[in-house]
């Protein structure tokens, strides 16, 4: 670690501060050039605890930048990790308030829910396969508190990988109904399609980010424990909304998430 606890504790603060006022701050790398992965995570870790403070409890965990489309849209080449609190999510078919937003961006997701726990290192699709309870689709509003969206992956893995709220919804289905590779997904914006993608687009196949997830955490010693709910990561290129927006996101097999900006 590169960052005494005391700089991660402000630092956290900071990040927090402007997500709660509604305002973007400069990359974190520019003020702390020399900050490690470790820093990075050590940020996200302190933000949840004090969220977790605030009585926001988590209530799953998310992967990012995992589709090329993703990785090539914020010019970042590795996928990260954060979590998603319980005041992040949003019905299915409800209004979103941008005013309490910076600059919001949506994103189609396969997400997954499990009922065994998974251990890293070693983990892999069969692992995740054989311990997912259902697939659920969802769509994920990130909103980056830094300027233009523009960071670096330290940056954005310290600002939880731009988590802002999600959705759940459609038609949960088992695994073994389902080739999650071959699952299409269309993202429509105010009735017109806008992005398409299939499962694939997650590194091959949506388990591997969850067998990711699980080996990142085995690296630090956690485990993904039974009965959590994992979002898998934009199969495409996240799209800018604002207020009046309509979003619906259809997923093979899984039905349809929607919602609106206000
Ligand atoms: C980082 C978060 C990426 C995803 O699904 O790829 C993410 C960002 O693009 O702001 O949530
Ligand atoms: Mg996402």
């Amino acid at each position: 670690m590169a960052l005494d606890t005391q700089t991660i504790e402000k630092i956290a603060e900071h990040l927090e501060s402007a997500e709660r006022e509604v305002r973007d701050v400069t990359k974190v790398t520019d003020d702390y050039p020399d900050m490690s992965w470790d820093d990075a995570y050590a940020i996200q870790d302190t933000l949840r605890a004090r969220k977790e403070a605030r009585g926001h409890k988590t209530v799953g965990l998310k992967c990012g930048l995992t589709s090329h489309a993703k990785m090539k849209q914020m010019g970042v080449a590795a996928p990260c990790f954060g979590f998603v609190s319980e005041y992040m999510n949003c019905p299915d078919g409800g209004e979103i308030d941008c005013a309490r937003l910076i600059h919001p961006k949506v994103e189609a997701e396969i997400c997954v829910v499990t009922k065994a726990a998974l251990r890293g290192p070693g983990c892999h699709v069969g692992a995740v396969l054989a311990a997912i309870d259902f697939v659920i689709p969802g769509v994920e509003i990130i909103d980056s508190r830094y300027r233009d969206f523009k960071f670096d992956l330290k940056s954005v893995i310290a600002d939880n990988t731009s988590a802002a709220r999600f959705v759940l919804g459609g038609r949960p289905r088992n695994a073994d109904e389902l080739d999650l590779r071959t699952l299409g997904v269309v993202l429509e914006k105010n009735g017109k399609i806008v992005a398409l993608a299939a499962g694939a687009a997650v590194l091959g196949h949506p388990a591997a980010a969850v067998a990711m997830l699980v080996n990142h955490l085995g690296a630090r010693g956690q485990e993904l424990p039974a009965g959590s709910l994992v979002m898998t990561g934009g199969v495409t290129e996240a799209i800018a909304v604002q207020a009046g927006d309509h979003i619906n996101v259809r997923v093979q097999e899984l039905g349809s998430v929607s919602l609106r900006f206000v």
